[in-house]
């Protein structure tokens, strides 16, 4: 026999019965419907973390005749209370082959087997007493229960539906699948371990294992992270050429391949924060990393990520700060975090704002009648701000996301407006850009640094 516990989320149709389950297995790929009779066969959803399974959910059809059901039932089963689960059992074995009475055998079926019922009701809708045979049938079930109160819809009426469920459950919790996060769940999951003595152990465990889990995401968002603005500030792109002298189509062709690396330097971190939470494969409604949009950087959307107009200009103030210092002395060594360097020199005011002609293209290394082009990293002041503001909002947007969702990630840039840090951390790492400026010496210094500000940010923006 398995050990780890299960539970069937039973109820009406369309109660929100499949998005429980995909919040709570933490699974995307479950069918959710806003019409009823979406799902129309059990399943098991096993939440499995290493391998092991923790506890194991299954979705169900809901109830559509829980009145004949109920007479059936009572017909056959004038027994007292201990032999009651059997007369469920022997209906369940009497409809198994033909389809009169398919979702309730369907939805029985797990109980049955042993797992604990969740029935699920939209408590922003009025109670009704029809619902009382389908929690008649499931108390005759004999096994341990829990409601949970859903609001889909905008008033409560949960006080009346708890007076009516506290008759018939154990627990009654209020738990929404769209909105809950990981506290929820753990919190909805640490009720679940009161339901039977057995349960309460490995449901403990569980929790322990969610919790470690969750800070293994973290840990593994803030990486991704720091390693793709690594990878995007420093990106060079070369190409060989054939003459001495770039043509403007050359010069044109260069730039955009060089865009074009650094957005698929973005699209590959996205991806790799989203397998991180399970979230691959959702529909988004995606703006580009622009790197030609001059008014994304315009003082009037400032404001975007997170960035008040006085912060740009602060940047640009310690730029101007280096105007007549030699740009080949800048750029020598430094590979990291380039672009943050020498932007104030290249840049004034379009440093700040711009991407156009904010990268720099060079013809290298011409020996042996070899020719080659570079271009990169990116000078633009702001550019590592924008990394880090659209990185840190993709990244807790998703990490935030429960499993229940099903609408499209909005990732277009107006967005983008949280503030994605604290001003100390920003200043923290202007000083070491400036730093940088001088030497090279603080490169990992600046490394540490980002890692932290992620890692504060990311953890703040989950909270
Ligand atoms: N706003 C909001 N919508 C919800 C919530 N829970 C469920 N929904 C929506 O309600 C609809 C039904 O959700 P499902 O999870 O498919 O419901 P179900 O009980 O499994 O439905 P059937 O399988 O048809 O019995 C979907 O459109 C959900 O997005 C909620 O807490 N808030
Ligand atoms: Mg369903």
């Amino acid at each position: 026999m398995s050990s780890y516990p299960k539970f069937a989320v039973v109820g009406h149709p369309n109660k929100g019965k499949s998005s429980i389950v995909a919040s709570l297995a933490l699974d995307n790929s479950i069918q959710i419907g806003n019409t009823p009779g979406t799902t129309q066969v059990k399943r098991g959803f096993p939440l499995k973390v290493d391998g092991k399974v923790v506890y194991e959910l299954f979705d169900t059809p809901g109830f559509q005749r829980a009145r004949r059901v109920f007479s059936w039932l009572e017909e056959h089963g004038d027994v007292s209370a201990d032999k009651r689960a059997d007369i469920v059992r022997e209906f369940v074995f009497k409809h198994k082959e033909n389809n009169q009475f398919r979702d309730e055998v369907e939805l029985l079926e797990p109980i049955l087997a042993g797992a604990g019922i969740i029935y699920v009701v939209d408590a922003s809708k009025p109670y009704g007493a029809e619902y009382e045979v389908e929690m008649e049938i499931l108390r005759w079930c004999g096994q341990p229960s829990m409601a949970i109160l859903n609001l889909i819809g905008d008033e409560d009426y949960r006080e009346d539906w708890s007076r009516a469920l506290g008759q018939y459950f154990r627990l009654v919790r209020t738990y929404n699948p769209i909105t809950a996060g990981h506290r929820e769940h753990l919190e909805l999951l640490e009720s679940m371990a009161q339901l039977k003595e057995e349960w309460t152990n490995p449901i403990k465990k569980a929790i322990g294992v969610l919790e470690n889990l969750h800070e293994q995401k973290i840990e593994n968002s803030i990486s991704t992270i720091v390693d793709y603005m690594v990878n995007v500030l420093s990106f060079v792109h070369t190409e060989n050429i054939k003459d001495e002298v770039l043509s403007q189509e050359e010069e044109e062709a260069a730039k955009v391949a060089y865009r074009e690396k650094i957005i698929r330097y973005e699209v590959n971190e996205r991806a790799s924060i989203e397998r991180i939470w399970n979230h691959n494969n959702i529909e988004k409604k995606e703006g580009a990393l622009s790197l030609e949009d001059v008014g994304l950087f315009s003082k009037e959307s400032a404001s975007i990520f997170g960035l008040s107009q006085k912060e740009l200009i602060v940047t640009g103030a310690s730029a101007g700060a280096l105007t007549g210092v030699g740009f080949d002395l800048l750029t020598a060594g430094h590979s990291l975090f380039l672009g943050s360097v020498i932007g104030g020199v290249v840049g004034g005011v379009g440093a700040m704002f711009g991407f156009d002609n904010l990268y720099e293209v060079k013809v290298l290394g011409q020996s042996l009648g070899k020719r080659e082009l570079s271009i990169g990293p990116m000078q633009n002041l702001n550019f590592p701000y924008v990394l880090l503001g659209r990185s840190l909002y993709h990244a807790s947007t998703i990490a935030k996301r429960s499993h229940a969702v099903r609408s499209d990630l909005d990732l277009n840039n107006n967005s983008f407006t949280e503030k994605i840090m604290e001003a100390s951390m920003r200043k923290e790492l202007e000083k070491l850009h400036g730093k940088l400026r001088k030497s090279d010496e603080v490169e990992d210094e600046l490394l540490v640094a980002y890692k932290k500000v992620i890692r504060e940010s990311f953890r703040q923006l989950l909270d």
